[in-house]
């Protein structure tokens, strides 16, 4: 854990445990109390990795002067920040006696609890004592629809009946092609061990495509072409390379139909016997504005290169087109039998490996059963959209079912809310009526690090510590095969604690005498690791893995998604009704729903660009997520602020139109909101299209314009069938800012 440097010198192992797929490994330089420089990981090669800029900056995070020290009661008008300092006494006395008032009001249906990823260790990931505690007081209302992958999810349970569909990313060097479509991994990291596997890739000679609206950071280091695409139409450009394939005899059919079900009918939709459109090349360039000779070229390249991985990911899956953008590159990939291939690749989001040692989940001690749920179903993902959690809103949908209620078709009034582990008054669709439905609740907590927007609504904001003041166990979202312990580097600053504490001690306040706590943390998490998930792969050696900060998992060979249904089919089907990949899927079917077709397909989308309120608001709107931030996480933070700023990425022909140069201070609106934000006028994105990260803080003038440029002021709280949310699908105008009221 400690390494004694000099006398007063230590040096702590952690990591960090962020929302952004990566585990940086990092030493934490001790002296005095304080944390006086952050190193990165100090692995050999191949397997070091390598810190990302976010937890290089960690010290100007822990230490802002602006982190939240104290309890805090809200003095004046709900967002307007106005609080004053209270005990910690106060502080949960008052929220005990809210909730036994509002229980005994209006029911436990009424309490809400909203939760996001702003954390992510294994312990003190707060949420879930939060959970826990409001079982045992009777029950809560919660959400369903995982905002970051629920269309790739409900994509791989149609046709793999598993979500399981990643490689090690040091697979990544057996493919002689790779696409990456709609995935930006320099940015996004998706497991610390990506961006380094790319560079030996491309290093190697392998050839790297990127098909995206904006020439992104990775595309720019790596790509040998650049594929712009309108936003919500790749399923078009997919269908018509599987009409390439097909026309010109380039797919497997062997494979297809050793492993698959339904090829005919798609084949049937592609060829246009389904409803007389062939959707040919020259078809989808009218849709996606990719020339039909690109389109060829690729489906050729891809079909003839063994093997070769198609890599989509969840971003434009999070758009009213949702699912069906995996169901198609997952039929590519089949129509290709790349499947269960080392080098090879299953599509469908590259999310989970399952490595073993799934620490979490198993943390939560009983009571599990939510008494507010007793008569709902909860299948998370399920195919039958009727099973969803019939006693839960959507996640897009928490604001407009706090302002609309029972009346509006939601199955709770809600009273009281607790935010932890989000922002999601600044992450969720349409942030003006995110405001107006927390000015309407009766009461709110915040449990936070700092003073977001969201927690600027609410009654009493409490202060927890960060990753830097409490030891945990973490590990990389999907891919990197290894895990971390994070080792408390300092006190708690201020009168901070971990959202754990807090549910505890609101346990007492509550009178709720069986809560299970826990006092000791080092003897939690060993009782944590001796969990037998997997028990070959299980960290044996606690006092190693503390000292050292890591455990790196030894693979023999990289691991590749369904090798073994593919080696040996008889002996291991897929986990689906047919015990293969459902290319058709008859569970789909028995739907009958028209908006959500039994086999891929391209759908226009409601605020795509055939919208007609497109002669309105002319440009499509991307929010793809900030290199410099986790989401809103690290706004304040000055370091990163420099390396990034914040604005909005404009092609020069959409600029020249608006007679807006670089640097012009510009406003992006359309009916849900309107943001101030400077022009970056750019090659970098196609025209039609602009671009602005999510995540900036929401900061509403008295005209109502956003003077933050929070993105999600223009995005809609709706979402598509299989539960994604459609925060892509949105369109807006832009023009050049002159001041004063609009
Ligand atoms: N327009 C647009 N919007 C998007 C997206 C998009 O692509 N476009 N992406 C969406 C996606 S995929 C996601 S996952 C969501 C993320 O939405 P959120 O989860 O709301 O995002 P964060 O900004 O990470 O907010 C996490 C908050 O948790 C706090 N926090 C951190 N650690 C702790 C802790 O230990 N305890 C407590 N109590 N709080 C803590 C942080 O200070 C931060 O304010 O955003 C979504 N929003
Ligand atoms: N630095 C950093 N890393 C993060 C996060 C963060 O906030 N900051 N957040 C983490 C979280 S919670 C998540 S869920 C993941 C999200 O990871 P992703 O879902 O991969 O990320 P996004 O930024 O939403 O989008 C990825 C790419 O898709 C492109 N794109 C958008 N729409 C379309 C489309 O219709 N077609 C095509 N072809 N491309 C499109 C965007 O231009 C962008 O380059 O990232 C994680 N990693
Ligand atoms: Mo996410």
């Amino acid at each position: 854990m400690e390494e004694i440097k000099n006398d007063s010198e230590r040096i702590i192992r952690t990591s960090s445990a962020f929302d952004c797929g990566g585990r940086c490994p990092l030493k934490f330089h001790v002296k005095g109390g304080k944390i006086i420089k952050i190193e990165g990981d100090d692995g050999e090669e191949p397997r070091q990795l390598r810190a990302c800029m976010r937890c290089r900056a960690l010290r100007q995070y822990i230490y802002h002067p602006k982190r939240l020290k104290y309890p805090l009661k809200r003095v004046g008008p709900k967002g307007k920040g106005e609080f004053k300092r209270i005990t910690w006494d106060e502080a949960l006395k008052e929220i005990a006696q809210k909730l036994k008032e509002i229980k005994e009001t209006y029911g436990n249906k009424s309490i809400f609890l909203a939760m996001g990823g702003g954390y992510l260790g294994a312990f003190h990931d707060g949420m879930f004592a939060l959970m826990r505690l409001f079982t045992q007081f009777g029950g809560y209302s919660t959400h369903y629809g995982n905002v970051s992958s629920e269309g790739a999810v409900y994509a791989t349970k149609v046709m793999y009946g598993s979500p399981f569909v990643g490689h090690s990313r040091e697979d990544l060097l057996n493919s002689k092609l790779i696409i990456l479509w709609g995935w930006d991994p320099a940015r996004m990291i998706s497991g610390s061990d990506t961006i380094y596997n790319l560079v030996k890739a491309k290093e190697a000679g392998i050839k790297i495509i990127c098909i995206d609206p904006r020439y992104h950071d990775t595309a720019v280091l790596l790509a040998d072409q650049w594929i712009p695409i309108y936003p919500g139409t790749d399923t078009a450009m997919m269908v018509s390379m599987a009409y390439v394939m097909i026309k010109e005899n380039l797919h497997d059919q062997a494979f297809l139909d050793k492993y698959t079900v339904g090829f005919d009918k798609f084949k049937e939709y592609v060829m246009g016997k389904e409803d007389g459109i062939p959707k040919t090349p020259e078809w989808a360039e009218q849709i996606t504005s990719v020339p039909a000779e690109t389109i060829t070229n690729l489906a050729r390249e891809y079909a003839t290169t063994k093997p070769a991985a198609l890599m989509d990911c969840q971003g434009p899956a999070r758009s009213a087109v949702g699912s069906l953008y995996n169901r198609c590159a997952i039929t590519l990939t089949a129509m290709t039998g790349n499947i269960g291939r080392p080098g090879g690749s299953a599509a469908g989001g590259l999310m989970g490996i399952p490595y073993g040692h799934m620490f979490f989940g198993a943390r939560i001690p009983p009571p599990y059963k939510n008494p507010v749920e007793d008569t709902g179903r909860s299948v998370r993902g399920s195919v039958n959209l009727q099973d969803r959690f019939i006693t839960r809103c959507h996640t897009n949908k928490i604001f407009d079912a706090i302002l609309k209620g029972t009346k509006g078709g939601y199955p709770f009034d809600v009273k009281f809310a607790w935010f932890v582990n989000n922002n999601f008054l600044n992450q969720l669709g349409n942030t003006n009526k995110a405001a107006e439905a927390l000015k309407k609740l009766e009461y709110m907590v915040s449990s936070e690090i700092f003073l977001t927007p969201t927690a600027r609504y609410a009654d009493i904001v409490l202060p927890v510590t960060t990753m830097a003041e409490r030891s945990d166990l973490a590990r990389p979202w999907p891919s990197g095969p290894y895990f971390t312990f994070m080792n408390q580097a300092i006190e708690p600053l201020g009168e901070c604690k971990s959202d754990l504490r807090i549910a505890e001690e609101l346990a007492d306040e509550l009178g709720i005498e069986d809560f299970v706590k826990y006092p000791d943390v080092d003897k939690a998490l060993k009782a944590l690791l001796k969990m037998p998930a997997d028990t070959r792969k299980n960290i044996r050696n606690y006092r190693k893995f503390k000292e050292e900060g890591i455990h790196r998992l030894e693979l023999e060979e990289p691991y590749v998604a369904f090798r073994k249904e593919i080696e040996d089919p008889e002996n291991h089907p897929f986990q689906t009704p047919s015990g293969k990949i459902e290319i058709f899927s008859q569970r789909i079917a028995d739907l009958n729903d028209p908006n959500n077709p039994p086999i891929p397909k391209y759908m226009r989308t409601p605020e795509d660009r055939f919208d007609p309120l497109i002669k309105k608001y002319p440009l499509q709107v991307l929010s793809p997520h900030p290199p410099n931030r986790v989401h809103s996480e690290m706004y304040l933070v000055d370091w990163l602020r420099e390396v990034e700023p914040h604005r909005v990425w404009i092609n020069h022909i959409d600029a020249k139109k608006r007679g807006i140069q670089d640097g012009d201070m510009v406003l992006v609106f359309n009916d849900r909101g309107k943001l101030l934000i400077p022009a970056w006028l750019t090659e970098r994105i196609i025209p039609g299209v602009i671009s602005i990260y999510e995540g900036a803080w929401y900061d509403p003038d008295e005209n109502g314009i956003d003077r933050g440029g929070c993105v999600n002021v223009l995005t809609n709280d709706s979402h598509a069938l299989c539960g994604a949310s459609a925060l892509k699908s949105c369109l807006a105008e832009v023009k050049k800012y002159e001041g004063g009221d609009i």
